[in-house]
């Protein structure tokens, strides 16, 4: 029997949002060069070949067996070129050139440690970089100026790097279930994110948290962290009015330029850093029944994103993730049934396109023109 006739037999959908795409999946080996790949175009910015990366990537994780020869590939979505030559060299060789050379190149390990700060983004690394600062010991030593974020980043480095685990995202959810019933009974918390999807472990924890009597979330978030804080449970928060659309798209970007690498926006989420500061609160935050020694605790990034109930459904799957799924999502919704989809809202493009004529300044996407009536709502 040859390999693969069953695969070859085997229609795959091209948007990563119409496959089945589990957790544990045959081909681990091939994805996991492909993600090294992905990472360091991230990391340098390369947005459009990192997606390309990992939609590659993505079809790997949904097919059902193991892929023993480039021929079983045939006919399937979501392989550009690069991807193709990276998986053919690894059924080959067992390894890609390409992901050595990367793996082990100065830049990729200095990027990848410099950005594992809290607060630093891959411009501010490569800067880094550039006058020679390859580790978090190199930036001490440098003398820069930081910011409160980043030096909370670079004195908690270690343990903002260590993987959160699910009984901790556990024990994270009760203090914030916690903060937030102290402030408004009644709100809901959901655990959103890589949790969600059923993953163990996890670089946050994100919660969604909304009231259903629509209006009580406003100023929910302030009245969360001011409780937390008096706590003692936060040790960095940063009070953002921003949103991710303002800040990396402006809010005045053509609608072409919004779709050329299916971007999707959403405000940024209230980024905190939570630790227990009390023997009590100690033990909880870790899930520990018992701790010793003056500190026991351990600092978590946390992500909180407030939304109004009547935006709730939208808001619960756009934050869900991956990053993939919705990007991939908003581009079928686009492309395939020509509604935009956002974690606020789901509406046909044809009747905004109407709406947003009667308001001659919203100019360029519908998107847009939603997001303005609702942006105070959210942060
Ligand atoms: P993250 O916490 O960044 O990702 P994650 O929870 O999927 O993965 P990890 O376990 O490493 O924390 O973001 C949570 C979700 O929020 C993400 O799955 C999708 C959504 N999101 C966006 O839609 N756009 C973004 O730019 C970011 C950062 C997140
Ligand atoms: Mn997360
Ligand atoms: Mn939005
Ligand atoms: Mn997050």
């Amino acid at each position: 029997q040859k390999p693969g006739l069953e695969l070859a037999v085997v229609s795959v959908p091209s948007y990563a949002c119409q496959r089945h795409t589990p957790l544990l999946h045959h081909n681990t080996t091939l994805t996991d060069a492909l993600s090294i790949l992905a990472e360091n175009a991230e990391l340098g910015e390369n947005e459009g070949r990192g997606v390309a990366f990992r939609r590659a990537a993505a079809l790997l994780k949904s097919l059902p067996q193991e892929v023993r020869g480039a021929e079983q590939l045939r006919g399937l979505p979501c392989l550009g070129e690069h991807s193709l030559r990276v998986i053919k060299e690894v059924l080959e060789d067992g390894v890609s050139h390409e992901v050595e050379t990367t793996t082990h190149s100065e830049q990729f390990k200095a990027m990848k440690a410099l950005t594992g700060i809290f607060g630093v983004g891959a411009k501010t690394a490569d800067r880094w970089f550039r006058e020679g600062i390859h580790t978090p010991s190199d930036l001490q030593r440098s003398g820069h100026t930081l910011n409160r974020a980043q030096r909370a980043g670079l004195q908690y480095y270690d343990e903002l790097n260590l993987p959160v685990t699910k009984p901790e995202a556990v024990a994270i959810g009760q203090i914030v279930e916690r903060a937030v019933h102290a402030v408004l009974p009644g709100a809901e918390i959901t655990l959103i994110g890589g949790f969600r999807r059923g993953k163990q472990t996890g670089h946050d924890v994100d919660f969604l948290i909304t009231h259903p009597d629509e209006g009580r979330e406003e100023g929910l978030m302030r009245k969360v962290v001011s409780w937390l804080e008096a706590q003692g449970f936060l040790l960095y928060q940063k009070t953002t009015g921003n949103s991710y659309l303002e800040s990396k798209e402006g809010p005045a970007r053509p609608a072409s330029n919004m779709d050329r690498f299916e971007r999707y926006s959403h405000p940024l989420p209230q980024t905190l850093v939570v630790v227990g500061d009390h023997a009590q609160k100690v033990s909880w935050v870790l899930g520990h029944s018992q701790c010793s020694g003056p500190r026991s605790w351990r600092a978590v990034r946390v992500d909180l994103v407030v939304s109004p109930y009547s935006q709730f459904a939208f808001a619960l799957l756009g934050w869900t993730g991956s990053k993939l799924f919705e990007r991939e999502l908003r581009r079928w919704a686009v492309h395939e049934k020509a509604m935009t989809l956002s974690s606020h809202a789901l509406y046909d493009r044809k009747r905004v396109r109407t709406l947003s004529q009667t308001h001659t300044h919203f100019k360029y996407c519908s998107g847009s023109f939603l997001y303005y009536q609702i942006r105070d709502k959210l942060i």
